[in-house]
């Protein structure tokens, strides 16, 4: 399962959850998928999908190679992509189950059409005689396999309906989407707005609108009363800006990028097209618009598309052409043309695998040389690539506005990921959308000259579009090369010569009017990673989880191909290692060498699917791929059920596969007691040392390597009592190390006696009148010690300690982690005015740097500065504002220092990133240098006259 945030006995809060129908292409998963798209839009969830379904209309039934999948990704967080690892996956039929199982993770939740698992159809999909997927031990306990003979469940629920048997049965997708609707907590009332919508009007079959919505609401009941799923899920809206939203695929915002862009230049534009998977739903799309003056054309083929749309240039509307890969090639001789007349031309290229027909339904990103030399003779054109689903309307605003300023050819480089592919969009205000300028010229600006058709704009090189109809300006052009100015036919071998060069200075002289390259991370640094087009989400993703980690990692996406932005040298330049992760072999890697003479190196998969996050990590750092699994060991935990050492646990076994560190690299070190049983099951280098030592061993081990990631975990007894003295010189020396320290304020192992942070009249077995020693405060003790990083966490909230943990094992430095930790046997509830959900949002306040301290139920409570002490207030009170608080500023000791002295009643209690200092030397780091420094030095680096020393003699 995914990151849980929290988690009751029937209801689990999850950050993003992964989901794959997949079933026969006649199974509906498509649309089944789509509606649960449109109403996790409408949910407000974030959200990235992918459609992926065979080239085959209706290839044989119950075929592996006929199976057709949706993926979607919805999360209450920003994100890029569809996802690696599906979370829970619906197969409607066994060839849906054996393509996709393996894409399930572990624990997964895998829910089962199991009336669909016959003999005949376990056969066809090529299962061996007498297996049954669903009956491998195996697979029952690697996923949490939900079987459900929703074929008959589904009969059952209509059988009233008085409805055909086909009909009936083609209802098992939404009786399916029920049951996740259910699981997720989604509501139904937009499918079923959508279903009566679908089958009324022309259709007019409101009884198949009707057994459809039956067979949904019949799934979504049998969710509620089978009491088959261990939990809910609830996946909270993400935080959006404030604006109108709709979800939009990548074809779809072409259309509508074409549209805006024709209105904004005033131009009417001709769409002329061939058909051609992925790109024929661009066609589909202009053809309903012709209310905005768009003139669509089918031709017969694709090089009557490309003329049609040549003619309709020279004509004085924008003329665009679509098509895919082989459409492209065959278009060339007709670009030639366009470039040579000097006029707009569109080319969308929907890029799908090849060559040749090749996997039509499945992307690439190989038509990059050819978009950039695919023609004959010198032939530049101005070549642009949108870089997600929304980003196609402004690259189609983008084409049309560089092909009518510099009158040539633009390609036009979308792909089958992003073409097909949806995310959530906010939709903008026309008017905020610069007009494109389109001049003609005319007579009378001719009144004291003469008219050149090939006269040029001396900025951008442009020739005047005079069109067709305009009077006194009659001129012809054609394909044979024209002389410079006059446009009049000409072979002289100078003419030519200046021609193609001034042909090509026009497209260089694109990069004048678009962006410059923008970098996401720091400006200068080891390693960029380059993108370009439809690889945008995947490569953001994967940099933001290597920067995560702690590693600086920065990423640039190219949208201009030809030219390239003009700071794309300097930007390439500033970074030692260029990576170019690209679904083909090294085109764009090809580019860059050749224009930049620098050296690039390419992560290169064309497999007809998009990159998985998880293998541009490991590609980009070089590193094996982890779970949580790959950090369990084969050791029994034997805490008690119940204990708070558990959650401290898993959370660890979860952020170390995001460390981007080798498990071999390291090394946790433990004192004496329960918590310190960590190492034991932590599959990495390990010592369960003695009582108070851990900090001592831990010092030397770092010392020895400092290029091991070394952690201790252990309790308040062994760190703050007889490991007191080392956990302060720990500090106070910055040695690089990550200490986690599970505070439950008792001596667990030994039996319930107070411990060093229990507080004051506590009884014990030891203190039977109550303690009269006052607790030490772990954290203003990290302040006064000099720590360099200091961060605190509930043991419950397993998000901030994902977070704290991951910044903690990042920082070069001591990090001191405190985990509020649950001993359910001998100090049970001690946190509990903390960690409960009731008690949370009250008593402790979370930090996040640059925000203001607010926290209450209703988020209506804030800590201010009251003549330089800490203040409770409530916003809206007394005229008190969000502006009134205190900002939190993880670098400033003085406010660690208050925030140490912040406790519970008096005030909430600050949780995360307390305090944060990268800037101070680590102890190893100083140490290391000594001795480079002495070994530099030389002297005295002969062995012999050291043994010798400076006071022997000789015997002769
Ligand atoms: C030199 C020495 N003295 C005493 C002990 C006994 N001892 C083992 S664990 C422990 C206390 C552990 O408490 P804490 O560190 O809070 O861990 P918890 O069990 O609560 O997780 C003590 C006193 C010992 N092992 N060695
Ligand atoms: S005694 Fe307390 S700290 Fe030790 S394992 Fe049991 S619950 Fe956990
Ligand atoms: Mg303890």
């Amino acid at each position: 399962m995914p990151a849980d945030l929290t988690m009751d006995n029937e209801l689990t809060t999850l950050e993003s959850v992964v989901i794959r129908f997949c079933g026969d292409s006649g199974d509906g998963m498509q649309l089944t998928g789509g509606q649960f798209t449109d109403t996790s839009a409408l949910f407000g969830n974030d959200f990235a999908t992918f459609p992926d379904f065979p080239a085959e209309i209706r290839a044989p039934k119950g075929t592996t190679f006929g199976v057709s999948g949706f993926q979607i990704q919805f999360s209450s967080q920003d994100i890029y992509t569809p996802g690696d690892r599906v979370n829970a996956m619906v197969a409607m039929n066994p060839a849906g189950f054996k393509v996709n199982i393996d894409d399930v993770e572990p624990g997964g939740i895998v829910i089962v059409n199991e009336d669909e698992f016959t003999k005949g159809n376990l056969s066809k999909c090529g299962y061996l005689d007498g297996y049954n997927p669903l009956e491998d031990p195996e697979i029952e306990h690697r996923y949490a396999l939900i079987k459900v003979p929703m074929s008959r469940l589904t009969k059952e629920s209509l059988a009233e309906s008085g409805m055909g048997a086909k009909d009936i049965n083609r209802c098992r997708n939404m009786f399916a989407l029920g049951i996740v609707y259910w699981l997720y907590e989604r509501p139904i009332d937009n499918t079923k707005d959508y279903l009566t919508k679908k089958f009324s009007g022309k259709k007019n079959l409101p009884e198949i609108a009707k057994i459809n919505i039956q067979a949904l609401e019949a799934g979504y009941y049998f969710g509620e009363t089978a009491e088959i799923f261990p939990s809910r899920y609830r996946v909270p809206p993400a935080k959006q800006e404030p604006g109108i939203y709709r979800q939009i695929s990548g074809n779809e915002a072409t259309v509508l990028g074409l549209v805006t862009a024709s209105q904004k230049a005033s131009k009417p534009i001709v769409y002329a097209s061939y058909p051609i998977t992925p790109a024929s739903n661009i066609i589909h799309g202009l053809s309903h618009l012709k209310r905005f003056g768009i003139k669509t054309i089918q031709s017969e083929d694709e090089i009557a598309a490309v003329c049609t749309a040549i003619g309709a240039s020279f004509a004085g509307d924008i003329g665009v052409t679509g098509t895919s890969g082989p459409g492209l090639a065959l278009k060339g001789e007709a670009i030639g043309l366009a470039l040579m007349l000097e006029i707009p031309l569109v080319v969308v290229d929907v890029q799908r695998a090849g060559p040749a027909t090749g996997m039509p339904t499945k992307t690439e990103q190989a038509d990059l040389l050819q978009a950039m030399y695919g023609r004959h003779c010198e032939s530049p054109v101005i070549v642009v690539a949108p870089r997600s689903p929304a980003d196609c309307f402004n690259m189609a605003i983008e084409a049309v506005r560089l092909s009518t300023k510099y009158m040539c050819p633009v390609i036009y480089l979308s792909d089958g990921y992003i073409a097909n592919g949806a995310e959530p969009w906010k939709v903008p205000d026309v008017n905020s959308i610069p007009e494109i300028k389109v001049l003609h010229p005319s007579k009378d600006q001719y009144e004291d000259s003469e008219f050149f058709p090939y006269e040029r704009d001396p900025e951008t090189l442009a020739r005047a579009w005079a069109i067709p109809g305009t009077e006194g300006l009659e001129h012809r052009v054609g394909s044979l090369e024209k002389e410079d100015k006059t446009g009049n036919v000409s072979y002289g071998p100078d003419n030519h010569d200046k021609m193609v060069r001034l042909r090509a200075e026009k497209v260089k002289r694109a990069a004048n009017s678009i962006p410059l390259l923008e970098v996401n991370g720091e400006e200068q640094g080891d390693t960029l990673v380059l993108g370009w087009g439809g690889t945008y989400g995947t490569i953001t993703t994967a940099v933001q989880l290597i920067r995560a980690r702690g590693h600086q990692v920065s990423s640039a996406h190219l949208q201009y191909l030809n030219p390239m932005p003009s700071n794309t040298e300097q930007v390439l330049r500033s970074f030692k290692k260029i990576v170019i992760p690209e679904i083909n072999l090294g085109q764009l890697s090809m580019l860059i060498r050749s224009q930049f003479l620098i050296e690039t190196h390419g992560i290169n998969i064309v497999k007809g699917q998009p990159f998985k996050v998880d293998t541009l990590v490991e590609r980009i750092m070089e590193l094996p791929i982890y779970t949580a699994k790959d950090f369990t060991t084969d050791q029994d935990v034997r805490w008690c059920p119940g204990c708070g050492d558990y959650a401290a646990l898993a959370a660890v076994r979860k952020v170390l596969p995001k460390i981007g560190r080798k498990k071999e690299d390291f090394v946790f070190v433990s004192g004496i007691g329960c918590a310190a049983r960590f190492p034991y099951y932590v599959e990495t280098y390990g010592m369960h040392s003695i009582h108070g030592r851990a900090l001592a061993v831990a010092t030397g081990v770092k010392c020895a390597n400092p290029n091991l990631e070394v952690c201790v975990v252990s309790g308040d007894g062994d760190l703050l009592s007889i490991g007191g003295n080392h956990t302060i010189h720990t500090m106070r020396r910055n040695v690089d190390i990550t200490i986690i320290l599970l505070n439950n304020k008792i001596y667990g192992l030994t039996k319930g006696q107070y411990s060093p942070t229990s507080e004051t009249g506590k009884i014990t077995p030891t203190s039977p009148a109550g303690s009269i020693d006052f607790p030490v405060n772990p954290i203003a003790l990290a302040v006064a010690a000099g720590c360099t990083f200091i961060a605190r966490s509930l043991d419950v909230d397993m998000q901030n300690l994902d977070n704290i943990i991951q910044r903690g094992m990042a920082h070069r430095g001591t990090a001191f982690i405190e985990v509020y930790q649950d001993c359910n046997i001998f100090n049970h509830k001690a946190w509990f005015y903390a960690s409960q959900k009731d008690t949370n949002p009250e008593n402790t306040v979370m930090l996040e740097h640059g925000k203001p301290l607010i926290y209450g139920t209703d988020r209506d409570k804030g800590i201010r500065f009251n003549n330089g002490r800490p203040e409770k207030v409530t916003i809206g009170q007394d005229g008190i504002s969000e502006n009134d608080l205190i900002i939190h500023d993880e670098t400033d000791p003085i406010l660690a220092s208050m925030y140490s002295k912040m406790a519970y009643p008096e005030f909430p209690e600050p949780m995360g990133i307390l305090y944060a200092d990268p800037s101070k030397p680590t102890y190893n780091q100083l140490l290391h240098d000594q001795i480079e420094h002495a070994q530099a030095d030389g002297r005295g680096m002969d062995l012999q006259s050291l043994i010798t020393g400076n006071k022997s003699w000789t015997v002769e």
